[in-house]
């Protein structure tokens, strides 16, 4: 069944479906067959040592994404197998340095679709959710931010300290920015490929740790999207918990770390885009 379907999904192990996107037909990347034009859609995955959860995230997947970006954080279980063995299609991209960010700028770099979804790989974010993701670009977003916090949404993995922690860097973010993110911290997201410009990565080139490579990335690029003033739309996602294996994360270390990528991302004032004319007297 097609990703675009007017009113049902179905994952490729044809467990519970989801509702999908309204579609415009305006972008014009991919016949469906009846005549009809889509986006192409990329689906990005950094993954390091997820071989045993990556079935589970095969299994959810779409069957008609165009593209899979696998991004590998030099990982030293079989997860580059299993990754090629679950997709054989996929683009598979080692990354250049250490850390998320770094590898979602490998995988940013790789992708040659219309639209770009982030995922993760450790079976906590449902690739089943994707039509809902696209079908807030279609419908004229130019970001879809997942959030775990708006009706619809949920999660059975997050603690109360990191919920309360998410919580408070959201008021920040919003005050500091003009910005009314409900859930900064989910890196569940999509996006139109010819923004990624504004989001202004670290090189993925640079042979050196970069600012923006670790799990600061999601702030970085939420920070960004909305300086730039483009339109962001909330679509509820459900976090499921991580299916083996440990989380990477440290709550405290990385807290700091977007803690610091708030401080020094400056607002970028309606006055900075639009100055004010020159006289010349
Ligand atoms: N390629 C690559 N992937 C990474 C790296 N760090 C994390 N990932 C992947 O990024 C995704 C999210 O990482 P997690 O460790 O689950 O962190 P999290 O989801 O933010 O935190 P939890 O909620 O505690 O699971 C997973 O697919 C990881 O395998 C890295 O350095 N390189
Ligand atoms: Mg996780």
């Amino acid at each position: 069944m097609s990703l675009y379907t007017p009113d049902r999904l179905e994952p490729s192990d044809g467990t519970d479906v989801v509702g999908v996107d309204q579609r415009n037909g305006e972008d014009n990347g991919r016949n469906d067959g009846d005549g009809s034009q889509r986006p192409t859609v990329t689906v990005v995955v950094p993954a390091m040592n997820e071989a045993k959860n990556l079935p589970h995230v095969a299994a959810r997947m779409p069957a008609d994404i165009d593209e899979i970006v696998f991004v590998d954080g030099h990982s030293v279980d079989d997860t580059v197998e299993v990754a090629k063995s679950l997709w054989p299609d996929a683009t598979v991209v080692t990354q250049s340095r250490k850390g998320k960010g770094n590898a979602l700028a490998c995988g940013f770099l790789a992708s040659t679709s219309d639209i770009i979804v982030m995922i993760d790989a450790d079976g906590s974010t449902d690739p089943a959710e994707i039509p809902l993701f696209v079908g807030a670009l279609v419908a004229g977003a130019d970001f879809a931010k997942g959030t775990r916090f708006a009706a619809g949404g949920g999660s059975s993995d997050i603690t109360f300290s990191r919920k309360l922690g998410n919580k408070a860097l959201n008021v920040i973010v919003n005050l500091k920015f003009g910005a009314s993110f409900s859930d900064l911290c989910y890196g569940y997201n999509a996006f139109w490929r010819h923004h990624v410009p504004v989001m202004a990565l670290p090189s993925v080139d640079a042979t050196e740790a970069q600012w923006g490579d670790g799990f600061e990335i999601e702030t970085l690029i939420n920070v960004r999207v909305a300086n730039a003033g483009l339109k962001i739309t909330e679509v509820p996602s459900f976090e499921q918990d991580r299916i083996h294996g440990e989380s990477n994360l440290n709550a405290v270390r990385d807290g700091l770390r977007v803690l610091r990528t708030i401080r020094s991302e400056q607002r970028v004032s309606a006055a900075d885009v639009f100055p004010a004319p020159v006289s010349r007297g």
